[in-house]
């Protein structure tokens, strides 16, 4: 042991990875605005010489603690970070203190949407090429529980949140996937959410980036691919153009048009890295549940989970995605709307809806903002919406779970609100549902 104190702020699954980390190492303090943090009793019986302090003892803590490791949750605005500064301390973050201990290269990936897409489907392309790589961050697995000495490498997901706290991240590739109006309960604007995301380019040695979105875009000096704008890199009709080869898009287990960017964008970070990508690897990933996933066809309607959209953004990719122009589209959204405002969907839902179904919250704001271009329906649970919904699609259409809203309303997260869709579905008629070849119902 030695002098230094380490205050953790945040008892979830972050906090708790710092204090496993940190253990044995120095003198450790904790705490949690929460009276009942989620990990507040395993670090009480896992780590009993850790000093948890109680949500009111903060300024005490902050007088024996020689540096804080802040959570994502607590912004940085928060008094107890902005008096830990007053006080001298540093302030990090359970990502700086990985980059400090990680050996081998370590690949951060960003944007507002498909994060996490794109992070696991980067860890399959590496897998497929041999490399033992750990992939985590936002997407789940703190990133301090990745590390090990048999490691080749690491992929991070990095949120706003992990972002805003970080200084000069040494990334082996960064990438920026897209920037859109999102978490605007906690940034004052979208200037101050893209500044943040801004920060993963900081001391990255090459980077990933979308053409089409200026806010993606990194410093001149690290070398890029812009994907859709670099021959060799991009979206051809029904084709991938990748590092110059041809590949067709249409044989992509993933499902809808903007995760064929996503691939793309895991195919060029890979190459960055060093690594030329595995097409069979890029081929056969069905993506992640929730996330614009294939759940059932039944009588010729195919049922698709994008319980994951809950913000504009990636509900706008999922329309667009999945829109053949001709009103094909049967979307049910709605939840909390966290402060957004849905007149960004008039124009493709106008191309691509038949018919809304909006449930939650903020059911009466979106139905506001879109009820005068596609006819919408009230419900008041999911069980109603698929039914509904099932009523008015005919074969070929979509019914698209893709709400552009959090869940918190009604569910405990968006995983909740996926299986409760999975589970109507599963109900609409055993008699007649058919599974796509290859797939089975979760
Ligand atoms: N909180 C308090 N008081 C505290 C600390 C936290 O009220 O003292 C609240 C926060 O406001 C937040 C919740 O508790 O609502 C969780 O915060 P946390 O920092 O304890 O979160 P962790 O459990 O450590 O999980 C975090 C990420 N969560 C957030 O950034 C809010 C997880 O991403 C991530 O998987 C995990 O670290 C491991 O890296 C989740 C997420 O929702 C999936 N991320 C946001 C997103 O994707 O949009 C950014
Ligand atoms: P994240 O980790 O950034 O939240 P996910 O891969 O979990 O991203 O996908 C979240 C949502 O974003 C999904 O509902 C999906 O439909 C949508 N999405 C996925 N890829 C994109 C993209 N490239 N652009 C816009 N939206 C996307």
């Amino acid at each position: 042991m030695n002098e230094s104190a380490t205050l953790v702020l945040g008892l979830g699954a972050t906090g708790y990875s710092c204090i496993r980390h940190l253990a044995g190492r120095e003198r450790l303090l904790a705490t949690d605005t929460r009276s009942a943090p989620p990990y507040l009793d395993a670090v009480s019986d896992e780590y009993p010489d850790v000093e948890v302090v109680d949500p009111a003892g903060w300024q005490g803590a902050l007088k024996v603690a020689t540096r804080v490791v802040a959570s994502p949750g607590i912004p940085m605005d928060h008094e107890m970070v902005v008096a830990a500064r007053a006080a001298g301390l540093a302030v990090t973050s359970d990502i700086e203190l990985f980059l400090a201990a990680a050996r081998g290269p370590v690949v951060g990936i960003t944007g507002t949407n498909g994060k996490s897409t794109v992070a696991t489907l980067v860890g399959k392309l590496f897998a497929a090429a041999g490399r033992n790589v750990g992939v985590g961050g936002n997407v789940g697995t703190p990133a301090l529980d990745l590390l090990g000495e048999d490691m080749d490498g690491y992929v991070l997901e990095l949120s706003s949140f992990q972002l805003e706290r970080l200084d000069r991240a040494p990334l082996t590739v960064a990438a920026i996937l897209n920037v859109s109006a999102d978490h605007l309960d906690r940034y004052s604007d979208l200037a101050a959410y893209a500044a943040a995301k801004q920060r993963i380019y900081a001391a990255a040695q090459r980077a990933v980036y979308n053409a089409e979105d200026p806010r993606t875009q990194p410093p001149r000096r690290i070398p890029s691919i812009a994907l859709n704008a670099d021959p060799g890199w991009r979206v051809d009709g029904e084709s991938l153009v990748i590092g110059g080869r041809r590949v067709d898009a249409g044989a992509l287990a993933l499902q809808g048009r903007h995760n064929r960017v996503n691939a793309l964008a895991a195919a060029a970070i890979v190459h960055q890295a060093g690594v030329e990508p595995d097409v069979a690897a890029l081929r056969v990933f069905r993506g992640l549940p929730h996330r614009s996933y294939l759940v059932a066809e039944v009588d010729g309607v195919r049922y698709v989970d994008d319980s994951k959209a809950t913000n504009v953004g990636a509900c706008l990719a999922a329309l667009d995605g999945f829109g053949t122009g001709a009103k094909n589209l049967v979307l049910i959204a709605g939840g909390d709307a966290k402060g957004a405002s849905f007149e960004a969907l008039a124009d493709a839902a106008r191309r691509h809806v038949s018919r809304l179904v909006l449930m939650g919250r903020d059911a009466a704001k979106i139905d506001a903002a879109l009820g005068d271009v596609v006819p919408a329906v009230r419900v008041g649970d999911m069980r109603e919406a698929v039914s509904v919904a099932s009523d008015v699609a005919h074969a070929g259409d979509t019914v698209l779970l893709s709400p552009a809203c959090a869940s918190f309303d009604m569910y405990t997260d968006f995983n909740e609100r996926g299986e409760d869709f999975a589970l109507e579905v599963r109900r609409l008629g055993s008699g007649h549902r058919r599974v796509p070849a290859g797939m089975s119902l979760p």
